[in-house]
């Protein structure tokens, strides 16, 4: 700890394990610049609230129940802390839920405007996946063009928003048992809106009061996400912008440019980040820069759809949600623009200070203190040129020293459901049997997805660095996305060569095959690639009938947002066990808690779990892992036998 002024504050070096972040860190305490750090240092968390035993669904109380046993005390209405609690994580869901919908509707709203022909600006880069998608819709696509079959695509999709009853589309590519489990548990969605809906309708005061039947449909609210509204969000985007395939792309501060304009874009819906990469390469504004001194323009991303971009485009990466302020502290950003989610406030006042232009460019997200240009698509260069010009003007006029961090990681980014297919058997035989079989023969010990935030609570990308690495020491090959993906690839994990640090067998799958240990696949909406690819080892083959079967776990072990919740909840209501880090909003040992963490697994579905420390959360996966390996019979690895004459002819065929 360090004294400052009248305030203890906490040492920087205990704050993040993102160097660059923590040089600018020092630069804004000596700039007198307050991050999301120091407000965490202000802001104690409520500890009712952090537990979730609070209830203001009304204005009988707020209720706070905190006694000091959880049964000791009821709300004004009798509610018991199973109920406040099951009402409470309902609404985190479903407030995930709409936000990674909402995405997903304005990405199917641009995709029926591209395949009609108004929107020009984008085109379907990907026919053979719109074909393929249209196939696992059990779509007809004979003698149907590109554009009949995207409209074929789109009205099939809008269910996910339109219908009432029936099923949401996207469920006939989920393996058979899970969808049979789902159906005898009434969850399967019906549409992501109603969903939602019929959350804060339950929720309301004096209505849905079984912690059970909430749970119910917080996992149908939670499947609309997983297999709805984020599942558009990814495989649409993938149709219009290109599916990713494997690419060198550079993370860290230090793909910011002295002597370059430098754009960030940081948010969540690819669509600006498109149109934006169009005006970087517009001949016209480059030889503005260059007029106005710069050698060029620099553009670069932060957190979910810098990380699609990456993917996609090999579009250098400055950092994950932590850093967002951080970065601003350089002096180098001549213009931040956003557009939804996980933009901190916070922002502005940083971005005042550096005289920074920071962008708002989404009706759905306006920042008080921040400059609106608005983005439509079917105009798209108005607002990105506009942004490009006020950038120029920034660089051209720039007062602030700039002091940028050298450091950049280069990491092999843009795997996908579609590239692990081929990577594994080649073109004529692509599949996952291959990696069934290294599963099944215990070479790969499992799979695990590592996702999710980046919470000042905990020091900056460490749980993430400590999990995975103890992961693939044990021989567990790691799937990740978002922010988690942004932490290991700035600590050089996401090449080949990280495969030294694997355990024997998962480093001589690596080796053999020319692949990281650690597979980047995007931004969190990505985590649906997981759910794809997972239902493709199911039908593979060896692994069991359903996503409940496969020796599989996941992680957020920084989590912060709702966001974070619903894809929790997705997973573990397609079969996974899931293990959150920081805190759980949950009071152990009720029977709300009991559920999540270990009766809904008994009912089929996978469960939550809990860990602070990073390894102990390792171990609690392996064990879940090596659980699976024995349910399936392949806990045992067979020892290969020399065989000689006489035993030859002692095998059957
Ligand atoms: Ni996911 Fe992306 Fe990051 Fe968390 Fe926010 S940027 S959608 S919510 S903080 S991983």
């Amino acid at each position: 700890m360090l004294k400052n002024d009248d305030k203890i504050l906490p040492m920087i070096s205990d704050l993040t394990s993102c160097e660059s972040t923590r040089t600018m860190l020092e630069k804004a305490r000596k700039d007198g610049v307050k991050t999301a750090w120091d407000r965490a240092v202000d802001m104690k968390p409520c500890p009712i609230g952090a537990e979730s035993a609070c209830c203001k669904m009304c204005y009988m109380g707020p209720c706070r129940l905190n006694s000091k046993t959880p049964y000791g005390k009821v709300g004004v209405c009798g509610a018991t802390i199973d109920t406040i609690m099951a009402r409470n994580f309902a609404r985190m869901v479903a407030a995930g839920t709409a936000a990674h919908s909402d995405h997903g509707l304005a990405i199917l709203e641009l995709f029926r405007d591209v395949a009609n022909g108004k929107i020009s600006d984008y085109t379907i880069k990907d026919p053979v996946k719109l074909e393929d998608l249209c196939l696992s819709l059990e779509l007809d696509v004979k003698d149907k063009s590109i554009p009949e079959m995207a409209q074929a695509l789109y009205e099939e999709l809008l269910k996910t928003y339109t219908q009432l009853h029936g099923e949401i589309p996207f469920i006939k590519r989920a393996p058979a048992k899970t969808v049979e489990l789902w159906r005898k548990h009434g969850i399967v969605p019906r549409s992501a809106p109603k969903e939602v809906m019929e959350i804060m309708s339950r929720t309301h005061m004096g209505c849905d009061q079984h912690y059970e039947n909430i749970t119910r449909q917080i996992s149908r609210t939670a499947l609309a996400d997983g297999w709805g509204g984020s599942m558009i969000a990814t495989d649409l985007s993938d149709i219009m912008f290109g599916t990713p395939s494997p690419v060198l792309a550079e993370v860290d501060m230090g793909v910011l440019k002295e002597n370059m304009v430098n754009i960030i874009i940081h948010g969540h819906e690819p669509n600006l980040f498109e149109s934006m990469l169009q005006t970087v390469n517009d001949p016209f504004f480059i030889k503005i820069a260059k007029e106005k001194g710069a050698a060029g323009l620099n553009l670069v991303g932060m957190c979910c759809s810098g990380a699609e971009m990456m993917s996609r485009h090999g579009i250098p990466h400055a950092g994950n949600f932590g850093s967002t302020e951080a970065i601003m502290v350089t002096g180098a950003v001549d213009a931040m623009a956003v557009d939804i989610q996980c933009i901190k406030q916070g922002l502005t006042a940083v971005a005042e200070c550096y005289d920074t232009p920071l962008i708002t460019t989404n009706p759905r997200c306006m920042i008080e203190g921040a400059l609106h240009i608005e983005f439509d698509e079917h105009k798209a260069r108005d607002c990105t040129d506009e942004i490009v010009t006020k950038a120029i003007a920034r660089f051209a006029t720039r007062s602030k020293p700039v002091v940028i961090p050298k450091k950049a990681t280069k990491g092999v980014h843009g795997f996908t459901y579609e590239y692990i297919n081929y990577m594994l058997g080649g073109s004529f035989r692509g599949g996952y049997t291959p990696l069934n079989d290294n599963i099944i023969n215990g070479r790969i010990r499992g799979v695990a997805g590592v996702v999710g935030c980046v919470n000042p609570r905990v020091k900056q990308d460490s749980a993430h660095i400590a999990l995975v690495r103890e992961l693939i020491k044990n021989d567990v090959l790691v799937l990740q996305t978002g922010c988690s993906q942004i932490a290991l690839a700035k600590e050089g994990m996401l090449i080949p060569e990280a495969a030294h640090l694997a355990g024997p067998g998962l480093r001589e799958v690596c080796e053999a095959v020319g692949m990281p240990p650690i597979l980047g696949l995007g931004s969190c909406v990505d985590n649906t690639r997981i759910l794809i690819a997972a239902t493709a080892m199911v039908k593979a083959g060896g692994l069991g009938h359903s996503i409940a079967d496969l020796p599989a776990a996941g992680a957020a072990p920084e989590w912060m947002s709702e966001k974070a919740i619903a894809i929790g909840q997705y997973f573990v209501a397609s079969g996974v066990y899931t293990v959150f880090g920081v805190g759980f909003p949950i009071v152990k040992g009720t029977k709300f808690h009991d559920l999540l963490f270990d009766g809904l697994e008994k009912q089929g579905f996978g469960k939550w779990g809990h860990a602070v420390d990073p390894i102990e959360m390792a171990h609690m996966m392996i064990a879940h892992i090596d659980k699976k390996r024995a349910a399936l019979g392949i806990d045992k690895s067979k020892e290969r036998v020399l065989l000689d004459m006489s035993d030859r002819r002692e095998i059957q065929i």
